[in-house]
């Protein structure tokens, strides 16, 4: 597979562009080599600039649940942007869109558009910290949550994956008031609170943790920590930004019945365009300028382009109802993936759940950040570029998660099965 005109594009990015990406998950530190520059996506596919097709599972880190291009969310933003593209104004699409939004996850009583994870993130904990009167967070180990600075610690995804979990330029006072613990560790988390109960304002957590790889949470884990923030007067934030209408139209919290005080969203409401939303309690929300004290703004959050796209997508998914199908075809792709590594004598665990899974090279199971990390990374950097030349993308660190869109089939699948079976010999 020749990709010299992403070899090109690459090193004119680099002359203008930090490391020649806007970011570092992009990048392909992680796993070596040359990022494929992208020209065009349809459906499960992707073309290259080279011209080169690829299946992929990358889906833009989780936005692109409908596939590349659907008809219908395109025609929508088209739409809009005819319109015009932003007023600075309210528009009756950002109601649209947040009506949705509530009508699946009810616990999202009252909610803010704004234009990135990072941002509704950023801005829950600040909401937490005014509601609360408090100043620490707890979070875990492998967890990201965008960029934040006080959550750039122990942090997942490109941070964990570029070997950065705690990046430099966190001021120490902001590190200072982030607690850690590993996923799934009740007991340790008992013991913050014990120790520090008090001046806890927030629990930020990913129901299912995707960004150290795919992790599930043990049985009763989500639920413990509900109870614990609830006994202790703290908050418990999801980050929902991936699960949020990909484990299932409701998110992870209806999965496990679990109702956060406050919700984080990115990715699929925007329908591939940048937007992120938080909300939750109506009590706690109301502290939001212009209702309450604490400020927080954007010329372009809820933006009609992104607000139709994603209404759309939301439209179109509570329609076709996908996630079942989904759900089998990442099942068989995971029962396939084992029985390769098995057949090839590869030590591989395959964590999955709904649409999203994880390969990773170990022979322990994978639960938390110290199992995740212990997997052997040059084996997956392997794996991902005997993958990449046979057509199949999956994402470009270990410690991300593969999904699967509405447009995935039995046939991909099967294509996709025999392709790791090549990749794991
Ligand atoms: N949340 C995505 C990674 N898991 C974001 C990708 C990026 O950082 O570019």
């Amino acid at each position: 597979m020749l990709r010299s005109r992403s070899e090109t594009l690459f090193r004119e990015a680099r002359r203008v562009l930090v490391g020649g990406v806007n970011s570092p998950a992009r990048s392909f530190r992680a796993v070596g080599g040359t990022p494929v520059f992208m020209a065009a996506g349809r459906g499960a596919r992707l073309v290259d600039a080279d011209g080169n097709r690829y299946l992929d599972y990358c889906l833009s880190w989780g936005p692109l649940i409908l596939g590349h291009c659907r008809k219908e969310v395109v025609k929508a933003a088209q739409a809009a942007l005819k319109a015009g593209s932003t007023f600075g104004a309210p528009t009756e699409s950002e109601t649209l869109l947040a009506e949705a939004i509530r009508e699946a996850l009810p616990s999202m009583e009252l909610l803010r558009l704004v234009n990135s994870g990072t941002e509704a993130v950023m801005s829950a904990l600040r909401l937490a910290r005014a509601f609360t009167g408090r100043e620490l967070t707890v979070k875990f180990s492998g967890g990201y949550h965008g960029h934040v600075d006080s959550l750039l610690v122990a942090a997942g995804s490109g941070a964990a994956a570029l070997s950065k979990p705690n990046s430099e330029g966190v001021p120490a006072l902001w590190a200072k008031i982030t607690l850690v613990a590993e996923y799934n560790d009740v007991p340790a988390v008992r013991e913050i609170f014990r120790r520090r109960g008090r001046e806890i304002a927030a629990v930020i957590v990913e129901p299912v943790a995707a960004n150290m790889g795919l992790v599930l949470p043990e049985p009763g884990f989500l639920e413990e920590l509900r109870k614990l923030t609830s006994r202790h007067g703290a908050l418990i934030i999801f980050d929902e930004v991936i699960t949020g209408f990909r484990m299932a139209y409701g998110g992870a919290q209806t999965v496990f019945g679990v109702r956060p005080d406050l919700t984080c969203l990115g990715k699929i409401i925007g329908g591939g365009f940048p937007v992120g939303a938080y909300g939750g309690r109506r009590e706690i929300m109301s502290r939001v300028a212009p209702l309450g004290g604490v400020y927080q703004a954007g010329t372009l959050s809820g933006n009609p382009v992104a607000a139709a796209a994603g209404l759309k997508t939301l439209r179109l998914l509570k329609e076709e109802a996908p996630y079942k199908r989904m759900a089998a075809l990442a099942e068989e792709l995971a029962r396939g993936l084992r029985a390769a590594a098995r057949r090839a004598r590869v030590e591989a665990r395959v964590n999955q759940t709904a649409s999203m899974l994880t390969v990773f090279f170990t022979d322990a199971p994978v639960r938390d950040w110290r199992s995740a990390s212990a997997a052997d990374r040059r084996a997956y950097a392997r794996f991902f570029h005997r993958l990449l030349e046979q057509g199949v993308y999956f994402p470009p660190a270990q410690f991300e998660t593969a999904m699967l869109s509405a447009c995935h089939t039995a046939r991909d699948i099967r294509a996709t099965v025999a392709a790791a079976g090549r990749a794991f010999g």
